[in-house]
This record gives C-alpha cells, sequence and structure tokens, in this order.
C-alpha cells in the first residue's frame, strides 16, 4: 500500500469525553475472554528473511509461547492472536509494597547462641533458633507484578494463510502476519528505548480494512477512562483516543501498596471511524492505526515514591505522538522505528556467531527445539546465545531496575519465587554473559542495585549482626531488602552481596574502567569490612568462617542447613579480599585496611579435598552422605566457575576435584543449574560434556516454545547461564590468559565468532575449521600486555591501546588478515 499519507477533511465528528470505570482483577496471564480464532489455517508461511528470528505458524496459546519485547524498563509479550490479540505488559518497578525496614533486632541477641549451637554440633537447634530470632519481618519479600494486558478483538475471518508471527533478533521488533479475506494483514510490536513507548503498529495492503475493539484488562486495583482528543493534529488524521488506567500496587506480607501506577495506550488511527466506550476503544475502516503504550509508576527510588505517573505518561506518550504526526504519518513512524533499531543495534551488532547452518532452520522454532538434541542444527545454539544477548539488552539498560528472576517479563500478581532477585546464584548468573558477550552496559542497573544494598545493608549489618559495613542475604527487591528471608534454612547466608561485587569486579576487569572502579569500591570495603567484624574462629584448626552460614539450598542433614564456613562462603571471600587489595592499590588509599584484609584471607579455612576426591562442599567431608547428592546447586564450584580460583592448568588437583563433585552431582538438574554445569565442564576443558548438557538444557525439559528457560517454571537465569556457558566453549580469559577455542565441542567444526571480549580489555574474533583454529584478531581496547594460548601454544603480546593483531591457527602474527 502507498507509504504517503494523503491529507484531506477529517470524518470524525468533534467530541470530547472521559469515562471512569472500577475495574476489579481478572487474571492477567490467562485470558479467558479473549477470542480464540476456530478457522482454518491454510498454506505454510515461509521462514523470515533474517536468520537470528525465532518464527511460529500459529498463534501462542500460552504465556511461555508468546514472544517479549523489552526496553529495559517496558516489557511486552506478544501472543499473535488472529481474533484476539494479547499484549501482556510489564514495567520494571511495579512491585507489590512500598519502603520497609526487615531488619530482625531480636536477631542481635541471638547470634552467640546460634553460633555455639553451631560449633557444638547441634545443628538444626541452631536451626530452629535463627528461625525463631534471626530472620527478616516479614519473612518474605516483595513480589514483582504485572501491569496487565492490551487487549485487541479482531473480526473474525473464517480462514487465514500463510500466518506466521516472529520475533527479528536483530531489529527487536515482534512481527504477526497473515492473510484474510484477501487482504495481507501485519502486525508490529517494538518496545523503543528511545521512546519510551511500546508501539504496535497495524497495517493492511488494501485501504480501509482495519477493525478492532481495544481495552486494557488487570488484577491490579485500578480505574479505567477513555480520553477522546477531537483535535486530530493535521487535516485527514482521524482523532485518536487514549485508554488510561490508574490504579496503585499490590500489598503483600502486610506491607501496603505505596506506589501509583499509570498505564496510558493512544489509539492512532489514519482514515475510518474511532469510537470510544467507558473503557474501549473501537476502530472501524482504518488504513492503519498506530497503539502507542506509556506506563509508569511513582517509584523514584528504594526511599523515595514521589514520581508523578500520569505526567511521566502523559509527556511519553506526547513525544512520540509529536515524532508520529510530524509531516508524514508513515515517516513518523519509520523513524520511531529506524531510532528503536539504532538503538537496539548499536548492542546487539557487537557480537556475530557462526556456528554453522543446517536445513533445521527451515522449521519453526518450537519444532527446531523439540529437535536440537538430535544433533544437526548448530545455528539454533547460536540463536539461543544471540536471544540470551537480546534478553539482556531488552531487560537491563542503564537508568533501569537489573533483570530480575523473570527478566522484565511477568503476568502474575504472585510469580514464582515472587520474579525478586534471588542473589544466591540466580542474579549473578543473569549476568554471567554481558561481559564476554560484549554487553557490558546492560550491568549499570545491577551496580545502581548493589549500591542501594550497600546503604540497607549497613542497616542490617548493624541491627542484626553489630556489625560495620553492609550485608545483603539470598534475595532482594525493588526495595532493596537485606534481611535473611523465608526461613534460615534458605535465608540465613550472608554472602549474596559479596557475590554481587564479583559480577561488578568482572566489569572492571574486562573494562578497566577507573571510574567505575572507584564508584564501586566502598561497596566493596564495606562488604569486606562486615566480614572483617563477623568471621569467626572455628574450634577444630582454628581457621576463620562465617557462622552461622549454609552452602546455598543444600542440606548437609535432613532439611538442616546452617552450618560454619561451607567452602563457597571461603571462596567468595578470597575473591572480595584480594579485589578490595587490588582496587585500594590501583586507587591509591586504605594501606591499613589493605594489611588487614591480607592478614585475614591468610587465616580462612581452605579448600579441602575429600574421601572421594571431590571438592568438599562443607568444611566436614558430609558430601556423600548429604540427603540430596544431586542437588541442583554446586555452590562449592564457584572456584571453577564463575571463580578463577580453581584452574585446569594452574591447579589441576583441585581441577580434578571439582570434576569429581560434578561427576556426583549428575549433569541434569533445573534449568539454571543445568546451565552452570555447562559453563563448569567448559572450565574443565571438556568442550564434548559441556555440549551434551547444552542439548539437555536446549530440549523441550529446560527451554520453553518461545526460548525462555524452564527452571520449571520459568527462569530466565538458564537464558543467561547457556549462553555463557556457550561462551565458555569458544573463549576463556581467566588467570592471565587469553584461550582460544578452550572447550570446542565435536559438534561444531566449523565456525566463526566476531566480537567477544576478554578480560584486560581485549575483543577477539576466531575463524575455526574442522576444530582447529584456522585465524584470530585481537584487538586491544587498553594496551595491557597479554598471553594469548590456543591448545599447547602460547604467545605474549604487547598491543598497543587500538591495535589489532592478526593471528594463524599457529598463534603467528599474520599481516595478511
Ligand atoms: C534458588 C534455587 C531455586 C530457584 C530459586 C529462584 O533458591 O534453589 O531452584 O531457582 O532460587
Amino acid at each position: 500500500m502507498s507509504r504517503t499519507f494523503k491529507k484531506f477533511t477529517t470524518i470524525a465528528g468533534a467530541l470530547f469525553f472521559s469515562i471512569l470505570i472500577q475495574v476489579h482483577g481478572a487474571p492477567a496471564g490467562t485470558m479467558n475472554s479473549l477470542p480464540i480464532f476456530t478457522g482454518d489455517f491454510l498454506g505454510e508461511a515461509p521462514p523470515p528473511a533474517e536468520p537470528l528470528s525465532l518464527w511460529y505458524r500459529r498463534p501462542a496459546t500460552n504465556w511461555v509461547s508468546a514472544l517479549p519485547v523489552g526496553n529495559g524498563r517496558l516489557g511486552a509479550m506478544v501472543f499473535g492472536g488472529i481474533a484476539g490479540e494479547q499484549v501482556q505488559l510489564n514495567e520494571d518497578t511495579l512491585w507489590a509494597g512500598g519502603p520497609y525496614d526487615p531488619d530482625n533486632t531480636n536477631a542481635l541477641a541471638a547470634l552467640p547462641d546460634v553460633r555455639r549451637l553451631i560449633f557444638d554440633g547441634k545443628y538444626a537447634e541452631a536451626q530452629k533458633l535463627a528461625s525463631q530470632k534471626m530472620m527478616g519481618k516479614p519473612l518474605k519479600q516483595m513480589p514483582y507484578e504485572t501491569i496487565g494486558n492490551l487487549v485487541l478483538e479482531f473480526p473474525t475471518p473464517a480462514t487465514v494463510e500463510n500466518y506466521r508471527r516472529d520475533l527479528n533478533l536483530d531489529t527487536a521488533v515482534a512481527s504477526v502476519s497473515y492473510t484474510a479475506n484477501g487482504v495481507y494483514f501485519k502486525r508490529e510490536i517494538f518496545c523503543s528505548p528511545v521512546d519510551q513507548v511500546i508501539v504496535v503498529r497495524l497495517t493492511a495492503d488494501k485501504l480501509g480494512q482495519i477493525a478492532f475493539t481495544a481495552g486494557l484488562n488487570t488484577p491490579q486495583k485500578v480505574e479505567m477512562s477513555v480520553e477522546v482528543n477531537t483535535n486530530a493534529p493535521f487535516v485527514g488524521a482521524t482523532n485518536d483516543a487514549t485508554l488510561v488506567m490508574r490504579g496503585v500496587n499490590g500489598k503483600s506480607s502486610g506491607i501496603n501498596g505505596a506506589l501509583k501506577l499509570q498505564t496510558r495506550v493512544c489509539v492512532l488511527p489514519i482514515h475510518g471511524k474511532i469510537s470510544a466506550d467507558a473503557d474501549k476503544i473501537s476502530v472501524t475502516n482504518a488504513d492503519s492505526v498506530t497503539l502507542l503504550i506509556a506506563a509508569a509508576t511513582s517509584y523514584k527510588n528504594y526511599h523515595d515514591i514521589s514520581g508523578d505517573p500520569e505526567t511521566i505518561t502523559k509527556q511519553q506518550i506526547a513525544g512520540a505522538y509529536k515524532k508520529w504526526y510530524s509531516g508524514n504519518v508513515d515517516d513518523g513512524i519509520d523513524t520511531t522505528l529506524a531510532d528503536h533499531i539504532a538503538a537496539h543495534q548499536k548492542l546487539f551488532r557487537r557480537v556475530e556467531l557462526n556456528l554453522g547452518t543446517t536445513d533445521a532452520m527451515k522449521s519453526p522454532t518450537d519444532e527446531r527445539i523439540r529437535h536440537f538434541a538430535d544433533g544437526n542444527d548448530p545455528q539454533l545454539a547460536a540463536l539461543y546465545f544471540q536471544f540470551a544477548r537480546y534478553l539482556l539488552i531488552c531487560s537491563s539498560r542503564p537508568g533501569g531496575q537489573p533483570a530480575n528472576l523473570q527478566g522484565l517479563w511477568n503476568s502474575s500478581m504472585s510469580p514464582p519465587w515472587d520474579s525478586k532477585y534471588t542473589i544466591n546464584i540466580n542474579t549473578e548468573m543473569n549476568y554471567w554473559p554481558a561481559e564476554p558477550g560484549n554487553l557490558g552496559k546492560c550491568v549499570e542497573p545491577l551496580a545502581a542495585m548493589v549500591l542501594d544494598l550497600a546503604q540497607t545493608g549497613a542497616h542490617t549489618a548493624r541491627v542484626m549482626y553489630g556489625a560495620r559495613g553492609w550485608v545483603a542475604h539470598h534475595n532482594t527487591d525493588l526495595w532493596r531488602a537485606t534481611a535473611p528471608i523465608d526461613g534460615p534454612q534458605w535465608g540465613l547466608w550472608p554472602m549474596g552481596g559479596a557475590w554481587l561485587l564479583q559480577n561488578l569486579w568482572e566489569h572492571y576487569q574486562f573494562t578497566g574502567d577507573k571510574k567505575f572502579l572507584e564508584k564501586i569500591y566502598p561497596a566493596m570495603q564495606g562488604s569486606a569490612q562486615f566480614f572483617l567484624d563477623t568471621l569467626v574462629e572455628e574450634p577444630t584448626h582454628h581457621w576463620l568462617v562465617t557462622c552461622p552460614s549454609l552452602s546455598p539450598e543444600n542440606p548437609h542433614t535432613n532439611n538442616v542447613s546452617l552450618c560454619a564456613g561451607p567452602a563457597m562462603d571461603l571462596e567468595i571471600l578470597r575473591d572480595l579480599f584480594a579485589n578490595c587489595i587490588q582496587a585500594s592499590e590501583i586507587l591509591g588509599r586504605d594501606k591499613t585496611f589493605r594489611e588487614q584484609l591480607a592478614a585475614t584471607r591468610a587465616r580462612l579455612a581452605p579448600l579441602q579435598i575429600g574421601s572421594t576426591g571431590q571438592l568438599q562442599e562443607w568444611l566436614d567431608d558430609w558430601d556423600t552422605n548429604a540427603p540430596d547428592i544431586h542437588h541442583r546447586h554446586v555452590s562449592h564450584l564457584y572456584g571453577l566457575f564463575p571463580s578463577d580460583q580453581i584452574d585446569f592448568y594452574t591447579t589441576p588437583e583441585l581441577a580434578a576435584a571439582a570434576k569429581k563433585s560434578l561427576e556426583l552431582r549428575g549433569d541434569k538438574a533445573t534449568g539454571w543449574a543445568t546451565a552452570w554445569r555447562i559453563n563448569l565442564w567448559a572450565r574443565l576443558h571438556d568442550g564434548d560434556h559441556a555440549y551434551t548438557i547444552l542439548q539437555y538444557l536446549l530440549a523441550p525439559e529446560f527451554t520453553y516454545p518461545d526460548m525462555f528457560d524452564s527452571c520449571p517454571p520459568f527462569q530466565i537465569d538458564g537464558n543467561f547461564g547457556g549462553a555463557s556457558g556457550i561462551i565458555e566453549m569458544l573463549l576463556q580469559s581467566q588467570n592471565g590468559e587469553i584461550e582460544f577455542l578452550p572447550a570446542l565441542p565435536k559438534a561444531w567444526p566449523n565456525g566463526s565468532v566476531k566480537g567477544l571480549r576478554a578480560r584486560g580489555g581485549f575483543e577477539v574474533d576466531m575463524d575455526w575449521a574442522d576444530g582447529k583454529l584456522t585465524s584470530a584478531a585481537l584487538h586491544s581496547l587498553l594496551g595491557n600486555p597479554c598471553k594469548v594460548r590456543c591448545g599447547e601454544k602460547t604467545v605474549e603480546l604487547n598491543l598497543k591501546s587500538g591495535g589489532t593483531v592478526h593471528l594463524d591457527g599457529s598463534l603467528q602474527s599474520n599481516p595478511k588478515p
């Protein structure tokens, strides 16, 4: 259809009204009222032209088949229905409750008794006492909540031809297209980080064909209204109308909802007619229609909720609206779309991965997931990797909240584990692919959250432990709660903040950004200070240990996990103290503190090898008698990955012990836990084993039709952990070496990658054939010296900042790239 908009007189009458109604929640995940197409599907749509697409020949019938779009703050799941479209909406500050203080003032008095019981071996009694005296109030943190759904109801055709819905990862646009009654319909949905709106654009190849009714539904307590604007912005434009939803967030565990929220859906038709009901907008005979969706809450930060979502959403709609009507209508939308695509590609296109292609690409994505384990679909692994990068870009952009357990996407008021930040593995895993996957920018929201936690956690440290510095336990939420929750067997683990700092330290390792280091250093120092004040000597060897603590969520005896000095805590502390010492040297500060850290670090309990040759998970050799030897968490293997304390080359005995532990645990666990194992086997240089586990992960057991990871249920960490595992198979850069193809599986004999990052400030491109490196390019961002390894060969290089060296398969410098 013609892209030029002809200007002629407005057809809608002058009218202005705004109608209010109260709405009481319908569940947001399932849309009982959504009309379902029951006619015939004819023809077979071809695959999309863009190979980095997820695509399907039927609409989504459930949430984990719908496709995600997001701009870091706003998110939507697109179902692609024919009779009815459901666009499920999220905003990353819409959580239950309001600012609250969960710290338990009884904890400090009970702490010496809990410690004594643990050192006396009375673990169950210690856990019982901790449960009575040391847990946060309330015992649960706040859940992340849905906004609700935008629902579009269309006239239902008897048949549709060549139906396809897809998500183009390169442009970050979800599309639905089909032919009905001889008309080709297309729907495009994207969520712009530039204009801060979700855009739904409906077009057809014949004039006057678009008709639908739009409404919002939600489980939140809200008022709905419709505002009609009769001052069409230019001659020929139909009036426009806006659905408005105003409300407050939910109450949870006795904490009242204190946030105001607002959603606006502005419906902009070209030609045709628009009419408004109390809570619905109908359009008939339009040539094309654009919907602009804005949403916001009054959240400014964890202690300030004085924002005005009405002003914010009005401004966002007005901004996008202005772009929309400036000049030619299609150009307006094209500008919005072009700006969106440019912002997305600036991040997304930094890495290219080619693992080979086969005919499997001609099949829809859900079919390919069902068959990945049969072999012969290497491009699906590349797609999975790029999907994770897409998800990180869409769920974690500077200025927004970090990616939570579901990233940004959640259809419920009480999602699994509240869709919080579980910081005993899950949030950290979300960010594993960020640095090597060349998305360091996406770590910014995580850094901002950690700086908040250093403030709230200082209160927890003082009130509950009588300690300086700060502490965060195994979960946090929008309100940055840092007290132990759920129950001591999961929650009384003081290492969450310290582990998160390791992710931030990695950002410094990859970027060398000193300003960033200066920003996070006080939080590193504060965390270390907490442990200087709370580490205690265990009675047998007089090693320094954490107490009370636990090896994340693994009971050493039935239902009892409380203990002193689990291996993981000491591994995290060795990293924290070493990083702090290094940071204080780089920044030229705190010499005395640095010396104190070095002295304390030397007294920490060491890693131990147990009776079966395994890396011991606890101070005592309980591993093989623990109730769940196949437990999902492999916390003690933190030292192998993500840390580098256990290393294939430099600590072979510990690496062998870690391997033994890994074998005892088994290959399959939950989604994220399976993903972790890929990374660990890659660090052990066993690419084929890592690949076998990737085959488990990328199968319907752990991957939903829309490629979201299944824990089960949906949890996004597995997507990120899986992508990180793929990187670890291709490139590693720990312990002062950049290693090419350390764990290349036989399944990927030929391929290439461009743009991966390595520690020390390097960007790496590689090509390989028949399982061997054929060429590589190493680009230096910071001018650091480096040692490069491929198999047995190593070479030391001194590149200037901005310099690039081209190497051949034997690591010889190759002047002809
Ligand atoms: C940890 C895991 C669970 C789940 C939860 C969100 O507690 O042990 O499997 O992933 O986080």
